[in-house]
């Protein structure tokens, strides 16, 4: 059920939250299985689309190029707090992956370009208690991280996809890729990476999901 400390951003569609939150109550489409990343490319009971769909809480923020900053703070020796000019005379960063939703949908050999996410871990210098994120977005939309999920060369703050600047409705003018990570744990809109000791659950993960979602795993809900 949802809890009433993390009632969720004013505007989100609370119909289509409560049709998402029953389906982790019922367990929906959980197959059973687990598969190997190494020789598997769909997780189990996922199905490949290609198109692109959009999930959101429905609520989708124009970021202006002046609001869109990203700040890394928590237990840092030295806090991030950088302007989308500072951001953008970063050097960029390719990346291809495949996307895993916990609705179903798999989509292969996304292209993306943007930040390194372990070089700005970096510059922040996390400090040794640091265990685990809480990110936070221009929507309202938070999830959480073990930092060792989060710090991994792979992933990418994403900028451009397929050589265009990332729409609005995908989360432009920033977002994070997390891709051995179902999609929920890769927000749009993405302004602030707080570093912390103990776990905190965002959004979904207070609403039944797991608290790290991995697909091979099928770590779509909480026990
Ligand atoms: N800020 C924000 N990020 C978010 C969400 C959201 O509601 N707000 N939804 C998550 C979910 S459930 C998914 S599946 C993906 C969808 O990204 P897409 O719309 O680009 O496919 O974004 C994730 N990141
Ligand atoms: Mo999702």
């Amino acid at each position: 059920m949802t809890d009433p400390t993390n009632p969720g951003p004013q505007g989100m569609k609370e119909k289509l939250v409560r049709t998402k939150e029953r389906w982790a109550e019922e367990g929906r489409l959980l197959t059973g299985n687990s598969a190997d990343p190494q020789r598997d490319r769909l997780p189990p009971g996922q199905r490949l689309v290609t198109d692109w769909p959009v999930l959101d809480l429905g609520i989708q923020p124009a970021v202006s190029e002046t609001a869109a900053r990203l700040d890394i703070d928590g237990l840092v020796e030295a806090p991030v707090s950088l302007s989308w000019a500072e951001l953008m005379a970063l050097p960029q960063e390719e990346r291809r992956n495949d996307i895993h939703c916990v609705t179903q949908w798999s989509r292969y050999d996304n292209d993306w370009r943007g930040l390194s996410v372990t070089d700005l871990l970096a510059r922040a210098r996390p400090r040794p208690e640091a265990r685990f994120v809480t990110m936070e977005s221009h929507d309202g939309y938070t999830t959480n991280l073990p930092l060792a999920d989060l710090d991994r060369p792979e992933n990418l703050l994403a900028t451009h996809w397929e050589g265009k600047p990332l729409t609005r409705q995908h989360g432009g003018p920033l977002r994070l890729v997390v891709p051995h990570l179902y999609f929920w744990k890769s927000p749009k809109w993405i302004r602030r990476i707080t570093l912390i000791a103990q776990d905190r659950p965002g959004f979904w993960e207070v609403r039944g999901y797991h608290d790290r979602g991995d697909p091979w795993m099928e770590e779509r809900y909480s026990a």
